[in-house]
């Protein structure tokens, strides 16, 4: 049966080079994209039960700690305070807090202690992709007008690989998500490695804190394998999208043909905590802070409610010059009436980005708000990287077709990447600057969000 599927997949497919009449859509093996059930949109806040997240005030000991645990009858389960909390002049970190009893509870007990900054639940995180078998024959999303007619709704960056514009294995892009497959066939090339760690020497040689983190962190599991097989096509889904390696006559291209991609998992199959979030974002912000030129995080995920703890890690990337695209989730709402957190958030190194259909219309799966959503990108019907297993359970490199907001966070986190490229000495305010400024307007998405307007890399 492998042998069978790697035969109708091995369909040789070639990418024409750097001139601008010649480039033409790469075509996908020619099966039905293996299902994508595991994903699924989510809407409602999930917590961690008998979990809290508290932040003391400055100055706070031991002694009042433990007071304030009292009322609860928690117990401190970790201290989060990473490198990051530590750089940006945080005394305290989070207090990760075990207790009985409901969380809602717990929370209104101590919320106006007088030690306590904020407490909060330990808010669980999904990925947002959904399920679509549809088979659909090529890489919309990467084409346009002026290279296929009949995509005008695409990136475009097929106009920007055709002026010679693939990206540069200068720039590094954080993936946080689920684990990815580094090694698949697609994507072995533009893996990126933390440049300050050795492999397998049992040494924290960069000493941020994690042991041989070469391909970056499984903070769901806390070990170094970011890969963990198929339980991580998600993030796999989200590495083609941005980083597929281009013109290697296989399978998919990515937005940015050449880039580094890292990964900070904490999304496991049951998803993943706000704990972990936090920690995932502060690795990429410390590896900035360590030299690693990380130009933006891409976040395909969200939930929970509204988080100070989230807010402030996004804000040290800020600080830190990393770009925080986010998906704007797969609830078919108004993010206006109904806030949905990350991309909801305030601080303004967050791209919020919508998925369109190839038509240019909004994906009815997807949110927007013309105050929320900064852009719109392809995010139907998306053809990508994924790990399949063969009868033997083998894992091995494959493609499939999904659909959600978290495919469209890529198409942007791509884009940033490519502009990088370009613009080594640009700032995480002007590659976003360049993304918005270039977008096209499209009138069916008036009102669903900023400039009605669909990401455009013709210029990039
Ligand atoms: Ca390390
Ligand atoms: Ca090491
Ligand atoms: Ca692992």
């Amino acid at each position: 049966m492998r042998n069978l599927l790697i035969t109708i997949g091995l369909i040789i497919l070639t990418f024409s080079s750097c001139t601008k009449k010649e480039v033409q859509p790469p075509v996908l093996p020619l099966v039905q994209p293996l299902s994508l059930k595991s994903l699924s949109i989510q809407s409602e806040s999930k917590v961690v039960p008998n979990e809290l997240l508290i932040k003391y005030k400055d100055g706070v000991d031991e002694n009042r700690k433990s007071l304030v645990l009292e009322r609860i009858s928690g117990h401190h389960k970790e201290k989060i305070f990473t490198h990051a909390m530590v750089k940006n002049g945080d005394k305290q970190g989070l207090a990760l807090v075990s207790m009985p009893g409901n969380v809602d509870e717990a929370i209104s007990k101590i919320r106006s202690h007088a030690d306590v900054e904020y407490v909060e639940p330990n808010y669980i995180y999904t990925q947002q992709a959904v399920s679509n078998d549809t088979f659909y024959g090529y890489q919309w999303g990467m084409f346009g007008p002026s290279t296929s007619p009949s995509n005008p709704n695409g990136s475009q960056a097929a106009v920007a690989w055709a002026s010679g514009h693939t990206g540069s294995g200068l720039v590094y892009v954080g993936i946080i998500d689920s684990g990815y497959m580094y090694y698949h066939d697609d994507l072995g090339g533009n893996a990126g490695t933390n440049p300050g760690e050795i492999a397998g020497d049992g040494i924290d040689n960069d000493g941020n804190g994690y042991i041989d983190d070469v391909y970056g962190w499984d903070f769901n599991s806390n070990d170094n394998t970011v890969f963990d097989g198929i339980e991580d096509q998600h993030g796999t889904l989200v590495a083609g999208i941005i980083g597929a390696v281009g013109g290697n006559g296989t399978g998919i291209a990515g937005v940015c043909w050449n880039v580094k991609l890292l990964n900070a998992k904490f999304v496991g199959p049951q998803g993943g905590t706000l704990a972990n979030a936090i920690k995932a974002i502060d690795y990429f912000t410390n590896l900035k802070l360590n030299g690693v030129n990380i130009v933006a995080t891409n976040n395909s995920w969200s939930g929970g409610a509204y988080s100070q703890a989230l807010r402030d890690a996004i804000e040290r990337a800020n600080k830190a010059n990393i770009l925080f695209i986010a998906a704007a989730g797969n609830n078919g709402m108004n993010t206006e009436i109904t806030p949905v957190y990350p991309s909801c958030y305030p601080n303004s190194n967050i791209i919020s980005v919508a998925s369109i259909n190839s038509t240019g219309a909004l994906s009815t799966f997807s949110n927007y708000a013309e105050s929320k959503v900064d852009i719109c990108a392809p995010g139907e019907n998306i053809a990508s990287c994924i790990p399949a297993l063969d009868v033997n359970g083998n894992i091995f490199s494959w493609y499939g077709i999904s659909s959600g907001t978290s495919l469209a966070a890529p198409f942007v986190t791509g884009a940033a990447a490519l502009y990088a490229s370009q613009h080594p000495n640009a700032r995480a305010n002007q590659i976003k600057e360049a993304i918005l400024d270039s977008r096209k307007e499209v009138h069916a998405l008036e009102a669903k969000c900023k400039a009605q307007g669909i990401l455009n890399l013709s210029e990039f």
